[in-house]
């Protein structure tokens, strides 16, 4: 049996970070935590770069456009959806996920979703607090995993079997 598994070493990566202005209070938040955890990986500052968006409808496309330069070994997208506040809620929560998906399969590059879906603005910000909680961090965290794990598995194929 053969396993293979990502790891937490961000050295020598580089990452975009696609973040919604929309609710800049929560993600700027969202931001924060991500660039920390980047930062504890090991990645260098000079390799993440920030690309804003209007809001986490655009995210997929912003996300494609920075996968497609191949430059960037993963990219971490950072949004925040409250229902009571956002007219068709679902169907933007919807085309974000489904808009990511599809892009990172069709350009290989790995995409992470921090897009919070909440009901309240509390929620929200709950889910944006200091340290591994934040859900920022969790996305770059799962990124830097998900660029070590395609590295890997780019430089170890499988063998055939006999
Ligand atoms: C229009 C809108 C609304 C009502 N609510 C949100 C939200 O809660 N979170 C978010 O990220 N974006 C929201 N937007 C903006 C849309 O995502 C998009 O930017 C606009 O519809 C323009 O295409």
């Amino acid at each position: 049996m053969t396993t293979v598994e990502g790891h937490a070493d961000g050295r020598g990566l580089r990452l975009a970070i696609v973040v919604s202005r929309y609710n800049d209070f929560v993600t700027d938040r969202l931001l924060a935590g991500a660039l920390e955890a980047l930062s504890s990986a090991g990645v260098l500052s000079d390799d993440v770069t920030v690309v804003k968006v209007p809001g986490s409808f655009e995210i997929p496309m912003a996300a494609r456009r920075a996968a497609e330069t191949a430059r960037f070994d993963a990219v971490v997208c950072l949004g925040c959806l409250i229902r009571g506040e956002t007219a068709h809620f679902e169907y933007i929560c919807s085309a974000a996920s489904h808009g990511l998906m599809v892009a990172s399969a069709e350009t290989g590059v790995p995409m992470t979703f921090g897009i919070l879906t909440t009901e309240s603005a509390e929620q929200a910000l709950a889910r944006a607090g200091s340290g591994t909680t934040n859900k920022g961090w969790e996305a770059a965290s799962a990124a830097v995993e998900m660029a070590a794990l395609y590295r890997r598995l780019d430089a170890a194929p499988l063998e055939p079997h006999p």
